[in-house]
């Protein structure tokens, strides 16, 4: 046939000057596509002789072939180029140092909440949660402390205010996490096991208060737990707590009306050189208040005292976080001070568990 060389040589100087994809495919669709140029001629070979139609079959689908592989390789050529283009915009020297972001810190108070739970959680208590805002019920009556109770008058409450001529009683800012544990057990009865740490209200504000302030309560309902039961919880907790090898605790007589007998904890420290050191020396200090839950409370949340019984305690949170980090001043918690924050405030994504080494 002729003219074919011609032919091969414009679509081969088209494939070599097409400068990216979409040029090159239409070169591929001017040539080779339905109808494109040499599918004409293909198409002219059913009008030919057999003899002249062998031979310039033969010869169009050389050309078609030789076309084929000049767009292939100029295929490969353009993504080549392309790869290479985009490895040099987007390089970038992995060997250089990091630039750290400021994540902020871990305010001491959510720290001990999760060193708290981690050990309490490895002893088998759940964490539970409830309402700031109560009803007095909860807070006070299930708790045996009735209307007139002297304790209503001691915790300082925090009263929200009703509409006009509502003459209920008010709701109140929980002034203890107990209620949490009512509601705990009377929605999942006995034999329970829970922690409730959280925030507290008490009308009250000096040196030693604030407030809004955290407290950690825990409960254990079953058969026949004593207070052989707390005596170990406690010194266990206080021992993984303050991350010693012992510690010794002393139970004091006292009296709260949700526990009976109820008991006041002190452990065995030191101070010297305004050091405080936990499980050695000659001093004690009261870290933490106890009992066994009185029947009538248990009655309230649902559980019947005469198959079930338990202890239940309470602590500070704030204050075993400032004996435990050497923190002086209570009120600086709760100042937002950037610069406090990151001299006490524990690294973000480091969250304690026992295997680690709570404090780390
Ligand atoms: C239920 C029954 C009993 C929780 C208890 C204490 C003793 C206690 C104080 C410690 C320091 C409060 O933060 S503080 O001022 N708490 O002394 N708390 S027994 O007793 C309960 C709790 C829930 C259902």
């Amino acid at each position: 046939m002729d003219g074919l060389d011609a032919l091969k040589a414009r679509f081969i100087a088209a494939v070599s000057a097409a400068s990216d994809e979409a040029a090159l495919e239409e070169v591929r669709l001017a040539a080779l596509g339905k109808k494109g140029e040499i599918s004409a001629l293909m198409a002219g070979l059913g009008k030919m002789s057999p003899d002249e139609r062998k031979a310039a079959g033969a010869q169009l689908n050389v050309l078609k072939d030789e076309i084929d592989a000049a767009l292939r390789a100029k295929k490969a050529a353009l993504g080549d180029a392309a790869l290479n283009e985009r490895l040099q915009a987007e390089w970038l020297d992995v060997t250089l140092p990091g630039r750290p972001r400021r994540l902020g810190t871990i305010h001491p108070v959510s720290q001990v909440m999760e060193e708290l739970t981690a050990i309490f959680a490895d002893m088998g208590f759940a964490v539970a949660e409830g309402p700031q805002v109560e009803s007095d019920w909860y807070n006070f009556d299930a708790l045996n402390i009735p209307p007139e109770h002297p304790a209503r008058q001691e915790h300082d409450t925090f009263f929200m205010a009703r509409a006009e001529g509502d003459n209920r009683p008010p709701h109140v800012l929980r002034t203890h996490t107990s209620p949490v544990q009512i509601r705990a057990m009377a929605e999942q009865g006995a034999p329970i096991r829970v922690i409730a740490p959280g925030r507290v209200y008490r009308m009250d504000m000096d040196q030693t208060h604030t407030p809004m302030f955290h407290q950690v309560e825990g409960l254990a309902i079953d058969r026949d737990i004593s207070m052989a039961n707390l005596k170990w919880t406690l010194e266990e907790f206080c021992r993984a707590f303050f991350e010693v090898p012992s510690v010794e605790l002393r139970f004091r007589a006292s009296h709260f009306p949700f526990t009976e007998p109820s008991a006041e904890v002190d452990i065995r420290c030191s101070w010297e050189g305004g050091q405080l050191k936990i499980g050695e020396g000659d001093k004690w200090m009261e870290i933490l208040g106890s009992g066994m839950v009185h029947p009538k409370v248990l009655s309230a949340a649902g559980v019947d005292p005469t198959q079930w019984q338990g202890f239940a305690f309470g602590m500070g949170i704030d204050r075993i976080a400032m004996l435990k980090y050497g923190i002086p001043d209570l009120r600086a918690f709760f100042e937002s001070d950037l610069r406090w924050l990151r001299h006490y405030g524990f690294a973000a994504l480091d969250m304690p568990d026992l295997a680690g080494g709570l404090s780390r």
